[in-house]
Order: C-alpha cells, then sequence, then structure tokens
C-alpha cells in the first residue's frame, strides 16, 4: 500500500525489481538514475558486496507529477538476486504497489528465472500480497545476447495472463523507461483508487506541474493515467550512498525509515 502523508501531501509508490541473480536489476536502476535530472531523483541508496552484487537491496526514488493534489514518489527498490538471501527479498517487498520481474534471458538461465518467481510467489503470500491483483510486469533482459529464451516460451511459462511484458538490453538502456512507464501504468490508478477513491469523481485525470516538451504532452495526452518521467539529454554523474547494516530487523527499520521520507528534494 502506497505511503501517504496527508499533512505535506506526498505520497510513495514502492516498486520492487525482483528477479534472479544478474538478471540485471541493478542496471535498470543505475540508468533511470543516469538518465534523470537529479532534482527528479534522490540518491541511489544501495548496499554491495564486495563483488559488487546487491547485498540487501538498492533503492532510487524518483518524482513524478501529481495524483489530484499528491505529490508522487516512486520508490523503486531491488531485491539480491543471490539465492541465499530470501530474507532480505522477504523484506523488500513489504508493502510494494507494483513488482517488475527481470528475467534474464539466457537459456541456461530458463530454471532460475523459474525458481525465482516461485520465491517471489512464496515471498508474496507471506505478505499477503496475490501475484494475481498485484500489479506486475515482465522484464525479459538481456535480449543484446545470443542463444535466448523465445519470449513465446517466457510468457507462457511465467505470464500466461499476458500481463505488461518488455524485452530489454537495460546494459544499454534499451526498454529500460518502457519497463518503468508500465508499471507505472498499472499502479498508478490503484494507487489512485486507493487514496482518492471517495474523490474519484472529481479528479479526472492527473494533473502535472512540470513543463514538458510538445512531444511529452502529446503522449500524455494519448495515456492519461501514465506517469511521465523526463529524461534530459545530460547525464548526470554517478554516486552511490552505501549503507551498512547488522541484521535484518536493522534493514526493515531502515526501509520504513526511506520510504517515508520520499528521499527527494524539492517541490
Ligand atoms: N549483455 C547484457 N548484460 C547485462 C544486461 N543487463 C545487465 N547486464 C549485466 O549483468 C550483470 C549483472 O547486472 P546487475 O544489474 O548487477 O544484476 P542484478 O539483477 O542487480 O544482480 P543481483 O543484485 O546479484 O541480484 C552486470 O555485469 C551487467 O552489466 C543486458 O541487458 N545485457
Ligand atoms: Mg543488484
Amino acid at each position: 500500500m502506497a505511503f501517504v502523508n496527508y499533512a505535506t501531501k506526498n505520497l510513495a509508490i514502492k516498486v520492487v525489481y525482483y528477479g534472479p541473480g544478474l538478471s540485471g536489476k541493478t542496471t535498470n536502476l543505475r540508468f533511470i538514475y543516469y538518465k534523470l535530472d537529479a532534482s527528479y531523483r534522490g540518491e541511489f541508496i544501495c548496499l554491495e558486496t564486495e563483488t559488487e552484487r546487491t547485498f540487501f537491496f538498492d533503492l532510487l526514488p524518483i518524482k513524478a507529477g501529481l495524483i489530484g493534489e499528491f505529490k508522487v514518489h516512486f520508490q523503486l527498490m531491488t531485491v539480491p538476486g543471490q539465492a541465499f538471501y530470501e530474507a532480505s527479498r522477504k523484506s523488500v517487498l513489504k508493502g510494494a504497489d507494483g513488482i517488475v520481474f527481470v528475467a534474464d534471458s539466457q537459456i541456461p538461465l530458463l530454471d532460475a528465472n523459474l525458481e525465482n518467481f516461485d520465491g517471489l510467489r512464496r515471498n508474496c503470500l507471506e505478505h499477503n500480497i496475490d501475484l494475481n491483483q498485484i500489479p506486475l510486469v515482465f522484464q525479459y533482459n538481456k535480449r543484446d545476447l545470443n542463444y535466448l529464451i523465445p519470449v513465446e516460451t517466457f510468457n507462457n511459462l511465467l505470464n500466461p495472463r499476458r500481463l505488461p511484458f518488455v524485452e530489454a538490453a537495460a546494459i544499454n538502456g534499451v526498454g529500460v523507461f518502457e519497463t518503468l512507464r508500465e508499471i507505472s501504468k498499472l499502479t498508478v490508478p490503484v494507487v489512485r483508487e486507493k487514496i482518492l477513491g471517495e474523490k474519484r469523481r472529481e479528479i479526472k485525470k492527473a494533473e502535472f506541474v512540470e513543463e514538458l516538451p510538445e512531444e511529452i504532452a502529446e503522449r500524455r495526452e494519448r495515456a492519461r493515467e501514465d506517469v511521465e518521467f523526463i529524461s534530459p539529454a545530460q547525464a548526470s554523474p554517478f554516486q552511490v550512498t552505501k549503507i551498512k547494516m547488522k541484521s535484518q530487523k536493522e534493514i526493515e527499520t531502515e526501509l520504513d525509515k526511506i520510504s517515508k521520507e520520499f528521499g527527494t528534494k524539492g517541490k
């Protein structure tokens, strides 16, 4: 459930990037960080082992317009894919509003994808999240490589309901923003319904405070539920804030705190 601060009129939508180890979850967040102007995103927070793989989670807060009078913040989080971090994966899922399942398209990794997805189902159950209800988008990543699992196979095995799926090469930024847009299209209406349920009839569409280039405004006109993410031509320098934690309890407290701070400056 999105976190809402009624006093400051901020709301945070939590999107978890889930998937097997090395499928490219952190790469997605890094690309978004690079492309977004600093005023639209907060610090990239992450915990890494000495081998550079995600230890507990990565978090990137970004700002994205308004729902009614509420300022929308997306908290993008990744889970560590390595098998033995099951407890961390479970903590990060708590309170998720949407899930992006980042699958690795390489043929030898088919089982790893399926096992990880089963784990997702189990962990969701423990948080009373119904995987058939929560907004879910599939990203079939690493399409730049050879010997790939066909999209149809992925869809048959992981996505029989034919939820939105995106073919991506996150390392080159291909499909990264498309995935983010798909998950925002699914989460925003649900959050709007939950938060502004009774006001829904008054608020016919999301309003946006930012000045936008014409083509973005046009696209927005076509897809009203679509929250837009501004991508300037200039990449921002990459900075990671690392937080060290000792226990699972500490991680959970920190996760709670971070998601209530919104993490982005300005308006
Ligand atoms: N060829 C190719 N490599 C990719 C792509 N996306 C990510 N990678 C590479 O895959 C490796 C793992 O990427 P990460 O983003 O760290 O993977 P992760 O899912 O966060 O991994 P964990 O945190 O361990 O679960 C890195 O070397 C990336 O550069 C892609 O689209 N194509
Ligand atoms: Mg990672």
